[in-house]
């Protein structure tokens, strides 16, 4: 990505099988092959961090100049954790979970993803409950994703993740803008990579339809052109439909995205 300095590719992949936006399988298979298609690094949808043992990710990372981008944690929903419970049980189980990801985080040298454990459509979100984990999460190196309304009751917005960071004075927390989510919620998607600017730390890209970008009717043009300016230098990580396979969706992201910068 020459005309984009330091910007590099990853795509989201998952060891469980079942995981529409994400290259699933062993990580021994999916690195080499992501490596191939001149990818940079994978961004791992993890339910736990003991998933990982470290050195042999490191290992194998390490043959193939490959880096981790980021942590997903959205797989901790289906043990019912989200940091914005009401429930107090719940809410603090969810920072414990978020706080043994950043752990792995800091050996990786990547950052935690805040996406769906903030929070789904129901049971209600509370936003008061979210800044308590934000709060007692300060020290993670962790990047907040704003997600459509209708995978989630807060958020929504970049402003609202901005603001969140602002009042808590977050010090070490990003923005994370996913295109899909974008598409649905923002007025004006590029103009909203401008005012995130520097709090813009990961960037995640799919269609309108969550396919690989150029088979939906989100106009990237624009989004590239706001990449550069603010002088984005993060990934950008496919997080799209595997479909008709993933080799095929992922080479096609690539060369989209290349086509672009
Ligand atoms: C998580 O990164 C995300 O964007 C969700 O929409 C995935 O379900
Ligand atoms: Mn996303």
């Amino acid at each position: 990505l020459e005309m984009i300095p330091g910007m590099r590719m990853s795509a989201s992949v998952s060891q469980v099988a079942g995981v529409r936006i994400s290259y699933c399988g062993r990580l021994e298979r999916t690195v080499p092959a992501l490596h191939k298609m001149g990818y940079d690094g994978i961004e791992i949808l993890l339910r736990r961090a003991e998933e990982i043992e470290v050195r042999s990710l490191r290992g194998l990372l390490s043959r193939y100049d490959m880096k981790v981008s980021a942590i997903g944690t959205g797989l901790a929903i289906r043990d019912g954790l989200t940091l914005s419970s009401r429930d107090e049980r719940i809410r603090l189980k969810a920072v414990s979970r978020v706080l043994e990801f950043s752990k792995l985080a800091e050996n990786l040298d990547c950052c935690v993803i805040l996406g769906s454990i903030k929070g789904g459509v129901f049971p209600e979100p509370s936003l008061g409950s979210l800044e308590k984990s934000s709060r007692q999460l300060r020290d993670v190196r962790a990047v907040i994703e704003p997600l459509n309304r209708y995978e989630s009751a807060i958020v929504n917005t970049a402003s609202e993740a901005v603001n969140l960071i602002r009042k808590l004075d977050l010090e070490r927390f990003g923005v994370l803008l996913d295109t899909f989510h974008m598409n649905i919620e923002e007025k004006h998607p590029a103009g909203t990579i401008e005012k995130v600017g520097k709090m813009l730390e990961h960037f995640h890209i799919a269609d309108s339809n969550r396919r690989a970008p150029g088979d939906g009717h989100i106009q990237f043009e624009g989004i590239f052109e706001e990449l550069k300016k603010i002088r984005y230098n993060g990934f950008i990580s496919a997080e799209i439909l595997q479909e008709p396979t993933s080799a095929a969706a992922l080479q096609k992201t690539m060369r989209f995205v290349r086509a672009m910068s």
